[in-house]
């Protein structure tokens, strides 16, 4: 017997929205070259609103768009971690 998560996934045509550029601060949530920028949905300063963190593949930095509630979001800024922007080891 199919779990019925399952079964509704496999025999449900998807239904996506049209794209659409998220904006940030003023400005737009961009990427960096050369992209794979992996990003993904966290409460990063706890405050109960996921914000959203934006990998870059040179250096291994990430960008930080912190959440201000009703779909906005801050400009972004590069993680920090004591004090210095954080780098994800191993990363070119
Ligand atoms: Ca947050």
């Amino acid at each position: 017997m199919l779990d019925p998560l399952l079964f509704a996934l496999l025999f449900q045509d998807p239904q996506f929205t049209e794209p659409v550029r998220m904006k940030a601060g003023d400005g737009l949530v961009r990427v960096e070259s050369p992209g794979w920028a992996a990003p993904c949905w966290h409460d990063v300063d706890r405050d109960g609103k996921k914000d959203l963190v934006v990998g870059q593949f040179r250096d291994g930095k990430m960008r930080l768009y912190r959440s201000l509630g009703d779909g906005k979001l801050a400009e972004g800024r590069w993680l920090e971690a004591g004090g210095k922007v954080a780098e994800v080891p191993g990363v070119w």
